[in-house]
């Protein structure tokens, strides 16, 4: 069956592209390559404990830090360097699920936006309306595990924060500091699985195939016919057919996607010859003469981040999440299991702040707190109380200039080729201001220590020898980037029918964790798609 259009991916960008195309009566298939996640779409990752419920490892927020910990995890994307999820919701099943509606600049032209992207109001508005986001996401509306809260009261009040719901003032991100804010629904993982999937998958003319992987798109110079995957029962030979207006909407994430257009003769030549020289991905290339030289995997970013690790007598760091998913507290699984409220209705972050700088080039760039209980690792050389850990990480989000350069390997893994963290080295002066300030009340605070950095060494010295990889903070944007791969209907520049709706064409990182301003950017790109002429 050839189809309207044929979306690339099941994560936050293809949901919402599927729900709103099927929306408008197109015949759409969605093809993702992994399997379902939360226990009502399929999923069965589950425990013992969760005997008798549908709940999955997915589901349950409060499982969030055991991602990183389980010896089974399937999820990750087995041929991508970074974290990536590989499965029905893509980074949003497996996520921290940090959920911000977008700011104004964050659509700026300053930002990279086309002048047609300024106004993104009506989108957010969309989106909040589907995902409408909380910040106490028991259903009981109490808050648990929130001590760090009060401690960061005392830290930040003295350096001029203002407390407030972060998502009523998404423009005041400057000294702005409140509760963690979540895209979580009823006290489970929700976003836009629970939303846009649920509707798209409803109806008629949305067909769902899963554990289906696009290898590349068959084309005709610069007319898109079809997908091949490696299916067979999708279609023969694993190709299935696009209607003669039809359109493809890649939306693999921001290594995934790139990946789909090198093996399918479009970006860099370096990349192109890779695939070339790959004994069964060569022989699907187009021919040479059909090549399309586009910037793909170029000028990406992702926020460089800096853990400061804490003690403080009040933290109940839940015992560092160590047993959550093995051996979680029996009282607690009593009370999600019975209403979704208490420890595991959350995941583990629990304040969130911003503060902007102005910075010697004249650019302002902000910088981004995440606290939680626990900390992922611990170096110091001070006793210390396991129990009572506390992490701040910070991120330096809006106004990096830093770019670097990701694609393929001669394995085609998809991976880093430029690290993008700190290459303007203004970018790392600000983030250790940043630093140097949260840590500049710490002595106001009683009981409050700092254990990592510890006292053998300074914060700018910690920061010169932080390890580059442990800088990355999963926020891939920019490698298929609007303006310079895709036009501002997200078309792929040269070709008349292939378009991109995930992170790889932002052009610049959000001032916050990037899922919300993301899902408020799909919902503008696949209103552009359905308003362009030409298609189905
Ligand atoms: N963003 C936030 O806003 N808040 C957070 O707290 C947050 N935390 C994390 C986090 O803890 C981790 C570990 C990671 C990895 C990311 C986090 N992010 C957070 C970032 C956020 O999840 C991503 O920015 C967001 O998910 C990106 O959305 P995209 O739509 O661009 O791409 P995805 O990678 O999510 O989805 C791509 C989908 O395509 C996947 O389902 C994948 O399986 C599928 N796919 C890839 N290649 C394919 C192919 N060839 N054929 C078929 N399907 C394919
Ligand atoms: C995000 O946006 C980041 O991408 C994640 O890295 C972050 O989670 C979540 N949000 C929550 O703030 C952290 C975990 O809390 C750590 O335990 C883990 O070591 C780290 O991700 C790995 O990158």
């Amino acid at each position: 069956t050839p189809y309207d259009y044929i979306v690339v991916g099941a994560g936050p960008g293809g949901l919402i592209a599927a729900d709103r195309l099927s929306e408008a009566g197109k015949k759409v298939l969605l093809i993702e390559r992994g399997g379902p996640s939360l226990g009502w779409t399929g999923g069965n990752y589950t425990a013992p404990w969760l005997a008798g419920t549908n709940f999955t490892k997915f589901d349950i927020p409060g499982l969030f830090e055991s991602m990183f910990t389980d010896s089974n995890s399937f999820w990750w994307c087995k041929d991508i360097t970074t974290f990536a999820g590989c499965l029905l919701g893509g980074g949003t099943a497996v996520n921290g699920a940090l959920y911000w509606f977008p700011t104004t600049q964050d659509f700026s032209t300053a930002a990279g936006w086309p002048s047609s992207w300024n106004n993104a109001d009506p989108y957010t508005a969309k989106l909040k309306a589907r995902v409408p986001g909380t910040d106490d996401p028991s259903t009981d509306g109490k808050r648990y595990l929130e001590e760090s809260f009060n401690v960061m009261t005392q830290l930040l009040t003295p350096q001029g924060y203002t407390n407030i719901t972060i998502n009523n003032n998404p423009n005041f991100k400057d000294h702005a500091y409140g509760y963690s804010a979540f895209s979580f629904i009823n006290g489970r993982r929700a976003g836009p699985i629970a939303t846009y999937y649920k509707t798209a998958v409803a109806r008629k003319n949305t067909v769902y195939f899963d554990y289906t992987t696009v290898l590349n798109v068959v084309r005709n110079g610069s007319q898109i016919t079809g997908v091949q995957t490696d299916n067979p029962l999708i279609g023969p030979a694993g190709f299935v057919p696009l209607n003669p207006k039809g359109r493809v909407v890649l939306a693999a994430g921001t290594f995934g996607t790139a990946r789909i257009l090198f093996r399918s003769g479009i970006g860099p030549s370096d990349m192109i010859s890779l695939v070339q020289a790959d004994p069964v991905a060569g022989p699907m290339l187009p021919p040479q003469s059909q090549w399309i030289n586009l910037p793909v995997g170029y000028n990406v970013s992702d926020n460089p981040s800096i853990n400061l690790v804490f003690t403080h007598p009040t933290i109940n760091d839940y015992d560092n999440w160590a047993d959550v998913w093995t051996d979680p507290p029996a009282a607690d699984v009593a009370q999600y299991i019975k209403n979704q409220s208490g420890v595991l209705a959350s995941a583990s972050p629990r304040v969130n702040f911003w503060r902007a700088y102005s910075s010697p080039d004249g650019r302002t760039r902000w910088l981004q707190g995440t606290v939680r209980p626990g900390a992922a690792s611990v170096t110091t050389n001070y006793p210390y109380n396991a129990s009572q850990l506390m992490t701040i990480t910070a991120y330096l989000s809006t106004g990096i200039t830093s770019r670097g350069r990701i694609g393929i390997n001669a394995g085609l893994t998809a991976t880093i080729l430029q690290n993008p963290w700190f290459t303007d080295p203004i970018d790392k002066q600000v983030l250790l201001q940043g630093l140097n300030d949260i840590i500049s009340t710490v002595p106001l605070v009683p009981g409050l220590t700092m254990i990592t950095p510890d006292n053998t060494t300074t914060l700018t010295n910690y920061v010169n020898t932080y390890p580059a990889s442990n800088l990355n903070s999963n926020h891939w944007v920019g490698s298929c980037q609007i303006g310079a791969v895709v036009d501002e209907n997200t078309k792929v520049k040269n070709t008349n029918n292939l378009f991109i709706i995930d992170a790889s064409i932002i052009p610049s990182l959000p001032t916050g964790n990037p899922h919300g301003m993301l899902m408020s950017a799909a919902e503008q790109a696949v209103a552009k798609v359905l308003a362009l002429s030409g298609g189905p």
